[in-house]
């Protein structure tokens, strides 16, 4: 060590007591010239993790567990019970018979149905019966349970912002004083008042959930019907994306909810995809068809390019900045969700798509 680095050294020992660190040995990493997420792309094959969802209901209750969940976690984020940086997944079972019980927290939640049907969610007292490939909301604050009065054994997709939250010191939580809430509508309320691209007139009825979108069901047949138009109607399909559509919030066109965005997308078989780059890390769950993602990442992940085989009901989360591409042997149909909302909110959100 020469003299100036000695005396560096000196300076950074003296003043660490004070809490005091110098700003110009981390400046590169504090603002890198790109991203370097420490997420890193990791796909689920649904065989691989079917058999422990399987073993999951023989050892604990959907009420004894509260959410009987197996969390999807980064192999770059260990421990950190995070699928990506800011946002959480995981795939909960409920067993014909079983309740989850009531509760709400910040945190916001969105359920993607992978597997069975004749499960309902209740959200601030209206339930929905879920088919796989719906799309379901649990906004921030609501109250929410699942029950499963149906014959066979449901599996969803759970996605919340719990990272995002925890980042904020925002999250608070608590539990109903009765596991079952009541019901206060009977089913379909919410789509009949806001399903319909119809609105309340009056203001009550109008934002139920504050900021989130007050349709809280999404139906799949629904969703997959607008996507099939497309296609039949040979709309111009976009070089990377094929077909893709976001859910909106029927009351603001905006985003669902105001932390995560989620897509339904549909590649024509036989396309292949060219790479683009999103700075919104994002979690997919496969619906129909089989087809091929390649993810090259940059960060921790850099050099190492990911190439996941894709069949309905696997999962993959692709990294900020990943270049993605994707491609389908079949007729595809792809869910995935991300932090979009925030990011564009605050202006950061970037793209780019010349491969
Ligand atoms: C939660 O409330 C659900 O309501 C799922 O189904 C997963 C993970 C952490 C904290 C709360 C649910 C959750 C969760």
């Amino acid at each position: 060590m020469n003299d100036i680095a000695r005396e560096r050294a000196s300076l950074y020992r003296d003043m660490a007591p004070r809490h005091l660190t110098p700003l110009w040995e981390v400046l590169h990493r504090l603002v890198p010239p790109r991203p370097e997420p420490a997420c890193l792309p990791h796909q689920w094959k649904y065989a691989d993790v079917r058999p422990f969802v399987e073993r999951s209901g023989e050892v604990i209750t959907a009420e004894e567990a509260v959410r009987r969940v197996l969390i999807f976690e980064n192999p770059g984020l260990p421990g950190q019970s995070r699928v990506t940086g800011s946002l959480y997944a995981g795939l909960q079972l409920i067993l014909p018979g079983e309740i989850a019980p009531a509760h709400r927290h910040t945190q916001s939640a969105l359920r993607f149905i992978v597997e069975g049907s004749g499960a309902y969610t209740a959200v601030d007292g209206e339930r929905t019966t879920m088919h796989p490939g719906d799309f379901i909301l649990t906004p921030s604050w609501t109250w929410h349970d699942h029950g499963n009065e149906g014959r066979e054994p449901v599996v969803w997709l759970d996605g919340l912002d719990i990272p995002t939250i925890a980042f904020l010191d925002a999250g608070f939580a608590e539990n109903a004083s009765a596991a079952v809430q009541a019901i206060a509508r009977p089913e379909g309320t919410s789509a009949a008042r806001h399903g319909a691209n119809l609105a309340p007139v009056r203001d009550a009825d109008a934002r139920p959930y504050g900021m989130a979108s007050p349709l809280f069901s999404y139906p799949y047949d629904r969703s997959r019907a607008a996507l099939a138009a497309l296609v039949r109607a040979k709309a111009p399909v976009d070089p990377c994306d094929g077909h893709k559509l976001r859910y909106v919030n029927p009351a603001t066109g905006g985003w669902p909810m105001p932390t995560m965005a989620a897509f339904l997308q549909w590649l024509p078989a036989g396309f292949r995809g060219r790479g683009s780059r999103q700075t919104d890390a994002a979690v997919y769950s496969v619906v129909e068809g089989h087809g091929r993602a390649v993810v090259e990442p940059v960060g921790a992940g850099a050099g190492v390019p990911r190439t996941f085989e894709l069949g309905p009901r696997d999962h993959f989360v692709v990294p900020s900045w990943a270049k993605l591409s994707l491609a389908a042997d079949e007729d595809c149909v792809l869910f995935s969700f991300s932090d979009r909302p925030i990011q564009q909110a605050i202006g950061v959100w970037r793209e780019s798509r010349a491969g």
